[in-house]
């Protein structure tokens, strides 16, 4: 799929497929819109503040006014077909960028030359460099630009590990961009509002301008091009094609970020920005080969799964070799997925039926009901391996879910399913101890988006809390305690009678049971009952947790031959283990939890700060292998404090920060924290 250059040179042809991506507010909803308004797609350019976009259309998105989920959305340009991936940019949300990006054939990075958002920025090229994405960026909102193009190089380019290269100059007029000069074509533009930008003479001062820009340019591009760098050093004019194809080329293999800039609110730079994806960006030929694609059979990679619609589960899927259409059986890389039933092209919440899809189309496939966000879903006869696992980013903050009524259990069941099926960066736990649903997510407005589609789309009620901390409790004395269970009332009687030696035992050891009884003075077969009885008593120890560590020894009883039973003896067992403990000592043990958290440099200091302010253990700092101008800080923290540490660990950081834990022990909790903790415990019973 190659097609003559409007320049000369060869461009790619074909379905692309985009990601526009970029620190949070930048404007790529905005831009998405603009896109969609200058190629057609859409009557009319609608506004985020105006809830008129076509991203961010979903309730919870409309709600917060801030993409908590992508949209995607396919529209025509000039013969072929583009479908652009508008990715949230909020670090909360980040997993739907990074499980669209292994699909794309090129990501617009739409940007700010704004220090603040520099960190943000990095972390995005950061993903598109590591996944060798072609990437353009979009220097967007220059009606507000207040620095020198140059200075916002400056400033943008330390986020980038690949040198940026400037595509365009603005023009300025009484302190406004007004305009652009294009430096490989050598053209001056005046900009017009929502319409295509007209052609001016390029002359005076803006021709010595473009000049000295294009100059740059050509070095940067001649670092990888000996024959375009001997030109320049002997003064020769390079023939435009040659620097066309070298813009292309350097692209492409991501040695170089070519930099465009534009209005997005205005419709301003974005017929040009569309014109450098129309010559320049590579196809899914390109795209199929970095991902490693085997074989010819119909193949595709799932960009998202949406269960939360109304229309029925959607998968948003690339399509690496076609035809893929109604009625074909796919098969992730570990099961069937499923038939499709309609294929459908999206203009983000609309959906069109269409036919099948051919190679780099991004289409919706309805009904596959296994197909799972970042899934490789083939037809062949062998499954294709999975094209790319992007692991989400470890889990940082909770919460608990319950249904408000038991009835929907089974029903919330199955909605936390669908949600992690859509969403992978949402992590369940289970806990059987506290009968929680625990809910991991990436920050408080992830899990509250997550919470609200759980109402919304799925309908079920439900309640939310703190989820508990896993306290538990042991002893730090032995004691021997008899425990004696009678009753005479009416017919039967009920008769157990055991002496249980009670001791600690070293930390992690658990439950120890011993029967040292002689002599039968406590037949054999009432002895599991003893221990269940012993076993049922520890859950709740006289502080009210799970007690462990011990080891409870059964070393005298008696027994009745009528009145005994198994029922008695566990009573017997349970009233000497709630009578024998409190004598033990008994004390909390909270768990502790080995914190890495990752920040800027500068940042290390304040980390500091804030682990020590949370009872945490400093074990010392590193810098983050890999991640130039980054530190990894390690300590060791009760998971008390763990709850909400990713909020005071954003915010300072430009929300770029964060960490990941793992269980390392438990500790004893004495003094004021742990009587509060045990009031609390008391109160809440
Ligand atoms: N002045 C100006 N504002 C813009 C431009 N593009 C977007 N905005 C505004 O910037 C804010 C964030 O835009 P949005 O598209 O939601 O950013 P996103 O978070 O990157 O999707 C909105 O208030 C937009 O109206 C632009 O080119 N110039
Ligand atoms: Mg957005």
């Amino acid at each position: 799929m190659a097609a003559a250059n409007g320049n000369g040179g060869t461009r790619a042809s074909g379905p692309r497929c985009i990601a526009l991506v970029g620190p949070f507010q930048s404007g790529k909803t905005t831009l998405l819109e603009a896109i969609l308004a200058r190629t057609g797609a859409i009557q009319r350019q609608g506004t985020v503040e105006a809830g008129t976009s076509v991203g961010d259309a979903s309730k919870e998105a409309r709600h917060h006014k801030m993409s908590v989920e992508l949209t995607v959305a396919t529209t025509e340009f000039m013969g072929d077909s583009y479908t652009f991936i508008d990715c949230p940019g909020s670090v909360e949300f980040i997993h739907d960028m990074r499980a669209a990006l292994p699909a794309v054939d090129a990501a617009v990075v739409v940007c700010e030359a704004d220090e603040k958002k520099m960190p943000q920025l990095q972390l995005i090229l950061r993903e598109l460099e590591d996944l060798n994405i072609p990437r353009f960026l979009f220097l967007n909102k220059i009606d507000k630009a207040d620095t020198k193009v140059l200075e916002a190089l400056q400033i943008l380019q330390p986020a980038s590990r690949k040198p940026l290269v400037l595509r365009q100059i603005p023009i300025w007029k009484n302190e406004i961009v007004t305009g652009f000069v294009d430096l490989a074509l050598e053209r001056a533009h005046v900009y017009k509002e929502h319409a295509a930008s007209e052609v001016i003479p390029l002359e005076g001062d803006s021709l010595e301008q473009e000049k000295t820009a294009r100059f740059s340019m050509l070095e940067k591009l001649a670092d990888h091009d000996d024959e375009l760098m001997e030109q320049l050093l002997e003064d020769i004019p390079p023939p435009r094609d040659k620097v066309f194809d070298d813009l292309a080329k350097e692209l492409r293999d991501g040695i170089v970020v070519p930099v465009l800039m534009g209005v997005a609110i205005r419709t301003n730079g974005v017929l040009r920005l569309l014109k450098a994806l129309r010559h320049e960006a590579p196809n899914v030929t390109a795209t199929a080969k970095r991902l490693g694609v085997k074989g010819e059979e119909p193949l595709a990679y799932v960009i998202k799964t949406l269960s939360s619609g109304h229309a029925g589960k959607m998968s948003i899927a690339r399509v690496l070799n076609g035809p893929i259409g109604d009625g074909v059986t796919l098969a992730t890389s570990e099961r069937e997925a499923g038939r499709v039933s309609g294929t459908f092209k999206l203009v983000g919440q609309t959906s069109e039926k269409r036919g099948p899809a051919a190679a780099g189309e991004t289409v919706a496939l309805g009904k596959l009901e296994y197909a799972k966000t970042g899934d490789t879903l083939s037809a062949g006869k062998q499954a294709h391996p999975a094209l790319s696992k992007i692991e989400p980013h470890p889990a940082v903050l909770a919460i608990s879910v319950s249904a408000k009524e038991r009835k929907d259990d089974v029903k919330l069941g199955q909605a936390l399913h669908k949600l992690v099926d859509e969403d992978p960066s949402i992590h369940l736990v289970h806990n059987a101890e506290t009968h929680e649903v625990v809910m991991w997510g990436q920050g408080e407005m992830h899990l509250r988006v997550a919470a609200e589609k759980l109402a919304g789309h799925f309908g079920v009620a439900i309640g939310t809390g703190r989820p508990s901390v896993g306290y538990n409790e042991t002893i730090k004395k032995s004691v021997q305690i008899r425990g004696r269970h009678r009753k005479q009332s009416g017919g039967h009687g009920q008769f157990g009678d055991v002496v249980l030696d009670i001791k600690p035992l070293p930390r992690s050891s658990g439950f120890k049971f011993e029967d040292k009884i002689t002599g039968g003075v406590v037949p054999r077969n009432y002895i599991p009952s003893v221990e269940e009885g012993v076993i049922n008593a520890l859950k709740h120890g006289p502080l009210g947790f799970q007690v462990v560590d011990v080891s409870v020894a059964l070393v005298d009883g008696s027994y009745h031959t009528v009145d005994s039973s198994d029922m008695a003896f566990q009573t017997a067992a349970r009233i000497g283990i709630v009578e024998g403990l409190p004598q033990c000592q008994p004390v909390l043990l909270e768990p502790i939890h080995l914190v890495e958290i990752v920040c800027p440099t500068e940042a290390t200091a304040k980390m500091n700060a804030i682990l020590s302010g949370r009872r945490g253990q400093i074990l010392g700092f590193d810098t983050r292998e890999g991640w130039d101008g980054w530190d990894v800080v390690r300590a060791k923290m009760p998971e008390s404090e763990i709850g909400d540490l990713i909020i005071e660990v954003r915010s300072a950081t430009a929300g770029v920060g964060s960490f990941a834990f793992k269980f390392d022990h438990m500790a004893e909790l004495t003094g004021k924290t742990a009587d509060q903790i045990v009031s609390a415990r008391r109160a809440a019973e």
